[in-house]
């Protein structure tokens, strides 16, 4: 256990009716009855045979604020140490000089996270699940919530521990093989450890394509509108959105800088980019904005690629079709309510391709070909999820690497197994159940610590 008690509001830190401050570690109580009188004159003496007790912080003879107490005693509490959780008015003058008054005493402010840090060290829950608190609070869609709610109840970490003492499984097999090699006690046949690995990897290989779902789902499939100056973008990203989000006009190069906002398809979560149309310029500031153009098409997970369908494919169409063909990507030929002058013919050629996947005619004048262009996106959305609904979801890039760098090791061990070294599948089968293990935490580094618990909010 840690030895310093910590404090932190665990609220928002502006107006409210109530505010929580919560107060962790071994002066919790010996503290608290300090600073606390009880209404009823109820002796607080022994703070912790108490649940909730209603009466006064106060400073000396000062009125601080009338508060609620909720009393956890080691080790049913978050944290596993005896807790507090003082309910005061939510006025930040008064959260402010109940904090003052418990650091006066002695109580050091909590880094962010560090009760949910505490929660692990003193085994309340694992790796995963504290992740998935953070997960919870930062949500920002329900089915990034619904995720983070599973890894909670800890349906992911079953999956990884019994990954873990499988590996491990097989690994005493090995082990037995390099140090009994003469003696008379069960043993796996070669045939039987490559069998066992592979079944591993499988699971494993299912998990990362998972992950790979799961992260998208998280996040957000990320689509980028892209294409030429006046191909219609903006007006575009204005008919998905439904709202005049982008200024619109007949102004070539318009759009400058990327214009960002969330949708959800049928309950997918969506983040949508209208990009600046891309054509030889000596503005500088419309050059930067290309340069983001280009940034912005690299991390999406599919392009949108428009083309003015009442003007002739050029030079410009023609380049930026070259930085997204090897892209998930929809055609989308624009402005059909003018006579069009290029088909897919004329696209195949003047993009020098044999086949278009997807090719879609709209007019977003007319609003017409929209709901086409949300089915397409919809199916490939779809397409790359492969789970099943009630299955869980990793959605953790964290996760994912360690998956993939097991996967890795698992391989190294497979290629061992030709030559019977013994030795080195040991050695990887080992790395690999520390990857896994990692997970959930039973191998902890200072790093994957740090990184974990910078992204949590104080009082967490
Ligand atoms: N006729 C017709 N005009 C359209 C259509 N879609 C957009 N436009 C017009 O085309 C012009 C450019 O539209 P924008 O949406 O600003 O095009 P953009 O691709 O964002 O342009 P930049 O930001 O400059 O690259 C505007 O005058 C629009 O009204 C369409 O379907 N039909
Ligand atoms: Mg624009």
């Amino acid at each position: 256990m840690e030895k310093d008690t910590i404090t932190a509001l665990s609220t928002y830190p502006l107006q409210s009716a109530i505010a929580v401050i919560r107060i962790s570690g071994v002066k919790t109580f010996e503290i608290t009855s300090q600073i606390f009188i009880s209404k009823n004159n109820q002796s607080v003496h022994n703070l912790s045979s108490l649940k909730r007790i209603f009466g006064f912080i106060k400073d000396n003879e000062q009125i601080i604020d009338e508060v609620i107490l909720s009393v956890y005693k080691s080790p049913k509490s978050y944290t596993g140490e005896d807790m507090i959780e003082i309910s005061c008015h939510g006025n930040p003058i008064i959260i402010n000089n109940i904090l003052n008054l418990l650091v006066k005493k002695g109580i050091r402010i909590a880094e962010p996270g560090e009760f949910t840090k505490r929660a692990f060290l003193n085994g309340k829950i694992d790796l995963s699940q504290a992740e998935a608190v953070c997960d919870i609070i930062t949500a920002k869609n329900e089915m990034a919530l619904k995720i983070a709610l599973n890894q909670l109840a800890g349906k992911e970490y079953k999956v990884f521990e019994k990954l873990h003492s499988d590996i491990i499984n097989i690994l005493t097999y090995v082990e037995a093989e390099i140090d009994f090699a003469d003696e008379d006690i069960q043993k796996l046949s070669m045939e039987q450890i490559l069998k066992e690995i592979k079944k591993i990897e499988e699971q494993i290989d299912y998990l990362i394509k998972n992950s790979e779902s799961g992260i998208l789902l998280k996040e957000g499939v990320k689509i980028a509108i892209t294409g030429a100056v006046n191909t219609g973008k903006s007006s575009l990203l204005n008919l998905l959105l439904n709202k005049n989000k982008a200024i619109v006009t007949h102004i070539p190069g318009t759009t400058r800088d990327i214009i960002e906002d969330n949708y959800n398809i049928d309950g997918f979560p969506v983040k949508i980019f209208d990009t600046a149309g891309i054509r030889e310029t000596d503005d500088i500031i419309e050059i930067e904005g290309i340069k983001r153009t280009f940034e912005t098409i690299k991390s999406a997970d599919i392009v949108l690629f428009l083309l003015d369908g009442s003007r002739k494919i050029n030079k410009d169409d023609i380049d930026l079709f070259d930085k997204i063909k090897d892209k998930q990507h929809i055609l989308i030929i624009n402005k059909i309510d003018l006579p069009v002058i290029i088909d897919k013919n004329t696209i195949k050629s003047a993009f020098n391709i044999s086949e278009i996947k997807n090719i879609l005619k709209i007019s977003c004048l007319k609003n017409s070909g929209i709901n086409d262009l949300t089915k397409t996106i919809k199916n490939i959305i779809i397409n790359k999820n492969i789970f099943a609904v009630d299955d869980i979801i990793i959605a953790n890039i964290r996760h994912k690497e360690a998956l993939t760098k097991a996967k890795v090791l698992l391989q190294e061990a497979k290629e061992s197994t030709k030559t019977k070294a013994y030795e080195l599948i040991a050695i990887d089968l080992k790395r690999a159940a520390d990857e896994i293990g990692s997970i959930i935490g039973k191998i902890t580094s200072e790093d994957i610590f740090e990184n974990i618990f910078k992204n949590f909010c104080i009082g967490k």
